[in-house]
């Protein structure tokens, strides 16, 4: 135990309605990392939340018809949910309105108004709401915003403006003399390149346009520039400037704070001068990773591509998926996610090498020791000395890489040792030496050694897989004490523990079967509506919705209306009634899917013609306006006739 403080944290996410897959891929390699230190003995504090304030949330309230508070309960419980379903080990969750949070960033703005670091002006500008970023006219990429190439709204609004061009200068030194702090490299050269070297330009941190935000105490009117308000998560979750920031005075400065790429501006400018014009450390690093990206674009939910990882937990197990993300994705760069590829991942790594491994070994002790682990005997120089010293050097070797986070490649590290071991059974081939007298006590050696690299693995694995080191442990009957990093040397496990045959770690995929079943695209097919979901209409009193006759109506007959391309004719019984209408529905349903159900007819609409139909009411149906349709009806069987209210 060295009992190091070590503070790492994400991102706080925006309640957008899911989080995809890429929002789990920054999170579950911030959690491998936080694991991996709390393994090697490191006081580890993890951070995420959930960053809940801003334009965008107080429209997309408004458009149900709810609080924003009320909108945004309801995604952050979501996103509880995603990371305890992923194994998210987190120590803090912080939301952007917990009060602790707002008194936390109203204290800092107004310390860096008095110090005048902080003072008002006029405004004028281009706001991108979707980024929540602003942009000078020269910056912008066609008029639109330059990262997203969405349009901007020009701005006009008394502000207050924080002086980033005062501290620049000290900015750009603590770079360059600070290679580690902003990693990869490439990003450090893209912010001094980009943004720093041609010169900043004070920031406007106050908006009066809206009220969703954290307010300017002292002058209410404003609300705090979300991105101020964001990047105070990392100090106000600690308790920084309050009574008790004992948190504060063990963690900060943040060991290291990942970010997906896009935000390493704010990360690497906002962030360290707002730290510096509070006297504060500024994190000794900020990693911008790079994303997940499916047929060359960013996932988002408005380009319509997202998976969902609770999908793919459900289909796959967490431990496929936390194991996809880490090993898929070289850390730093863009990897692509597509299902062919994770199943590639977990049937090749996963079912074949390791799981066949254990399956194997165990069998193997099972069949020839009767379940005990044996005793190492006659050891064989040449073919044991190069396992023996490959399951020495891994550990090491492990630990280089996640010195600087190069997660898929330490999880290549312990790849490598279960090759080895699979090459090792073909070398030695144990169904021969089980022949012989001489041939098992060589044997015993072999599976010793095979046990003895597979509880290795596992050990290495912790930080990475959540279940699957636990049942490698219990299969092999690895004591407790012999499952800690403390115990990783090859050699430590004891002879005469007794193996336990367990059900396959990763059962195998059959990939065309698979594929076929995810759909042609080979991506789990996501309900989404073709349109934003429209704003409730305004409200109207009980007697206007009393004026509509709904009834429940059976359907008796259908057919195709001649000449007509989308309507379909229903004969409906209601209450001893029967009518005839016409609906547009004919896309979505053939004249035998209707007959016998039971749907909602709006009874007392004037009759119309259409196509020459006389159409007595209209049957509900829900839809998006675009792909999505169905009729709506009772959920258990109920008479015609009956009123709907
Ligand atoms: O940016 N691949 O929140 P957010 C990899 N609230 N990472 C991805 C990704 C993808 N396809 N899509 C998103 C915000 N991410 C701010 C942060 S911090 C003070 C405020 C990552 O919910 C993204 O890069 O839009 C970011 O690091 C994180 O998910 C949260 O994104």
């Amino acid at each position: 135990m060295n009992n190091k403080p070590f503070y790492i944290t994400t991102p706080i996410y925006y309640p957008s309605d899911k989080l995809h897959i890429g929002h789990a891929y920054c999170t579950v390699a911030t959690d491998a990392i936080a694991r991996y230190k709390r393994q090697r003995g490191f006081d580890v504090y993890f951070l995420t939340g959930a960053d809940e304030h801003g334009q965008k949330i107080e429209r997309k309230a408004k458009e149900r018809g709810v609080t924003p508070q009320e909108y945004v309960d309801h995604i952050v419980d979501g996103f509880v949910s995603l990371w305890k379903l992923m194994d998210v080990s987190y120590d803090g969750f912080i939301r952007t309105t917990d009060p602790l949070h707002v008194a936390c960033v109203q204290r800092i703005f107004k310390q860096l108004y008095e110090q005048g670091d902080i003072y008002k002006d006029a405004y004028e500008g281009h706001y991108c709401t979707p980024c929540e970023s602003f942009w000078l006219e020269r910056q912008l990429k066609d008029g639109c915003c330059p990262d997203c190439n969405r349009p901007v709204e020009l701005v006009q609004e008394e502000s207050y403006y924080f002086r980033l061009s005062k501290y620049a200068d000290r900015l750009i030194a603590h770079i360059r003399k600070n290679p580690d702090f902003i990693q990869p490299p490439s990003r450090a050269n893209e912010m001094l390149q980009n943004f720093l070297l041609p010169g900043l330009e004070d920031l406007c941190v106050s908006r009066t346009s809206f009220q969703w935000g954290v307010p300017v105490d002292f002058d209410e009117k404003h609300v705090v520039y979300v991105w101020v308000d964001a990047l105070s998560n990392y100090i106000s979750a600690l308790g920084y400037g309050t009574e008790d920031d004992t948190l504060y005075q063990k963690y900060w400065p943040a060991d290291v704070q990942i970010v997906g790429k896009e935000i390493v501006r704010f990360h690497t400018i906002i962030w360290p001068i707002l730290l510096m014009a509070l006297g504060q450390p500024l994190p000794k690093q900020v990693f911008g990773h790079g994303w997940l990206v499916l047929d060359g674009g960013k996932m988002s939910k408005s380009k319509g591509n997202v998976v969902d990882p609770v999908q793919l937990c459900a289909r796959y197990g967490v431990d496929a998926l936390r194991y996809f993300l880490l090993r898929e994705v070289p850390f730093g760069s863009d990897g692509v996610f597509s299902n062919e590829t994770l199943i590639y991942r977990i049937n090749n790594d996963l079912a074949n090498d390791l799981g066949n491994l254990l399956s194997r070994t165990v069998a193997m002790i099972d069949k020839y020791f009767g379940g005990e682990i044996p005793a190492p005997d006659a050891i064989n120089i040449e073919v044991d000395d190069s396992l023996f010293s490959l399951a020495a050097r891994i550990p090491s070797e492990l630990d280089a890489r996640m010195d600087t986070w190069h997660i898929p490649d330490a999880i290549a590290e312990i790849n490598r040792l279960v090759s080895a071991c699979n090459k090792y059974i073909d070398v030695t081939a144990p169904w021969l030496l089980a022949k012989t007298e001489e041939g098992k006590r060589r044997l015993a050696t072999v599976l010793y050694n095979l046990a003895e690299c597979l509880r290795v693995a596992a050990i290495l694995l912790i930080p990475f897989l959540t279940q699957t080191p636990g049942k490698i442990f219990a299969q092999l009957g690895t004591p407790q004490d012999l499952r800690d990093i403390a115990a990783v040397a090859f050699g430590q496990g004891r002879p005469g523990a007794k193996v336990e045959k367990g059900e396959a770690l990763f059962p195998r995929i059959d990939l065309e079967k698979e594929l076929a079943e995810l759909g042609a695209a080979g991506a789990p097919k996501e309900i989404a509506p073709a349109c934003e979901i429209p704003p409730i209409k305004e409200e109207i009193g009980y007697d206007d919705f009393s004026k509509v006759d709904f009834r429940l109506a059976k359907v008796l007959a259908c057919e195709e209306v001649p000449k007509a391309k989308k309507l379909l004719k229903l004969q409906l019984a209601v209450g001893g009634e029967t009518r005839t209408v016409v609906s547009g529905i004919k896309k979505w349903y053939a004249p035998t899917d209707l007959v016998g159900k039971t749907v909602v007819l709006v009874a007392n609409l004037k009759p119309a013609t259409i196509c020459g139909v006389e159409s007595r009411g209209m049957i509900l149906c829900a839809s998006d306006e675009g792909d999505l349709l169905s009729v709506v009806g009772p959920m258990v069987e109920l008479p015609d006739g009956l009123v709907v209210r």
